[in-house]
């Protein structure tokens, strides 16, 4: 199924005249306090985030597995599903692999099917978490910090396997998160297995071409209980900067201890130069993997809030890479990646309307009262009519899951590919 910009055009129509009352009202509102609506909808319009190849397909628990009907499953499927989420939003141009669940077989045909939709691929994932059928070396015991040293060079080698057939399509970064620790006491050496990681990332970071970077994902827990060998932002860091400038570390919004204050982390890395990419999702208790925005929208935009500070102060800070890391049981994948960029949007315009000025003020005067008012004049202000704006104007859905409903593309990818499918990945 494609969606053409005819059928967009057309849905919009019935759907413009709420659009403009409620505009014209924000527009005027935002421009009487000094904010520049016109920059703004064009930084929501610009903002592109990756879907990862694994979550078009409804996510597992170790419990079970609900399929969802018309579920992609090859490459070239999911590519279609990253396309139809584009043609409804235009903020999610670019696709993030995970090999091997998605090797392409044939990478020109791969090239071109992203270019149709407007695709680019953005980070290639690794992944020595799992032993794949016929390895031959396992991962049970860990990867890059192994003991054994064929397991370390097969996963070395793994990721340099990835970065050929990320050059191939184009990508220019690699993420790696490693599921590598420990579930007992005393079954491995802290020291070793850290100092054993470093050698192996470095030996990674050494086999990437000159104009790619490296993310290095954290992870406190799971599926390792008892110590994950790169646990926090800390180590992350100290990693990345052992490899070498384009090594960078990752923050994933699931992948912290409850109540850690992900803000300041990003605002320490950006700060370092060290923040490279960004993972997105939502979680009440651990990695839950939930739509982002559904549990902690006030967090999502305090998070928003330092990232934009740190694109505007930071220059030593890369721009960062975006995904969406989140895939559910019980809802259809592609309903709940629109929400999810939705929400994203959201935070962002949010801490795009956060007066930075006013802020410094109240910061330098030590108006506690002040301050908080300022970020929460931001959070508490409806901002949907900006991103609906940004939309009209790069020809996307004014309001996409209603559009994605209306145009029943769930039925018609069932309709396509049956309803007994199975895609690729959790
Ligand atoms: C680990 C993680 C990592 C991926 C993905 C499948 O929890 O967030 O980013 O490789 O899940
Ligand atoms: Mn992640
Ligand atoms: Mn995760």
């Amino acid at each position: 199924m494609i969606i053409g910009k005819d059928i967009i055009e057309q849905y919009n129509k019935a759907e413009i005249e709420n659009f403009t009352a409620d505009f014209d009202f924000l527009q005027n509102k935002l421009t009487k306090s000094g904010a520049n609506v016109a920059e703004i909808v064009n930084k929501i319009a610009d903002f592109q985030v990756a879907i990862p190849s694994w979550a078009l397909g409804a996510g597992g628990t170790r419990f079970g597995r609900f399929s969802f009907g018309g579920e992609p499953s090859s490459l070239e499927q999911k590519l279609d599903d990253v396309g139809l989420l584009h043609a409804l939003t235009h903020s999610a141009g670019a696709v993030s692999l995970h090999i091997p669940w998605d090797i392409p077989s044939d990478v020109k045909a791969i090239k071109e099917k992203a270019i149709s939709h407007g695709l680019v691929f953005d980070a290639m994932n690794s992944n020595t978490f799992q032993d794949q059928a016929g390895a031959k070396h396992s991962y049970k015991f860990g990867s890059l910090n192994a003991v054994n040293e064929d397991s370390r060079a097969y996963a070395v080698e793994h990721n340099k396997e990835v970065i050929r057939i990320g050059k191939e399509l184009g990508s220019k970064s690699l993420t790696v998160w490693l599921a590598d620790g420990a579930s007992f006491p005393g079954q491995l050496n802290f020291q070793t297995a850290l100092s054993n990681t470093e050698k192996s990332l470095k030996e990674i970071y050494a086999g990437m071409p000159e104009d790619w970077k490296l993310f290095i994902e954290y992870k406190p827990y799971e599926p390792n209980f008892y110590s994950t060998t790169i646990q926090d932002w800390g180590t992350s860091f100290m990693l990345a900067n052992a490899c070498g400038e384009r090594a960078y570390t990752l923050v994933d919004l699931g992948h912290h201890l409850p109540n850690t204050n992900i803000e300041q982390i990003v605002a320490t890395l950006m700060y370092k130069g060290k923040l490279g990419g960004f993972h997105f999702n939502d979680s009440k208790y651990g990695d839950d993997d939930l739509t982002v925005g559904s549990i902690k929208p006030y967090a999502l935009f305090l998070i928003f809030n330092e990232l934009v500070y740190g694109m505007e102060n930071n220059p030593q800070n890369p721009y960062p890479a975006w995904m969406i890391d989140a895939s559910h049981n019980i809802k259809d994948p592609l309903e709940d990646l629109l929400q999810s960029l939705e929400a994203i949007l959201i935070a962002y315009a949010q801490a795009l309307l956060v007066d930075q000025k006013a802020l410094k003020t109240a910061q330098l005067n030590n108006d506690v009262v002040g301050a908080q008012d300022i970020l929460q004049n931001a959070y508490r202000t409806d901002v949907r009519p900006l991103l609906r704006a940004a939309r009209l104007q790069t020809g996307a859905a004014l309001d996409p899951v209603a559009a994605y409903r209306n145009l029943k593309v769930r039925e018609n990818l069932i309709t396509e590919r049956g309803l007994e499918t199975k895609a690729t990945g959790l």
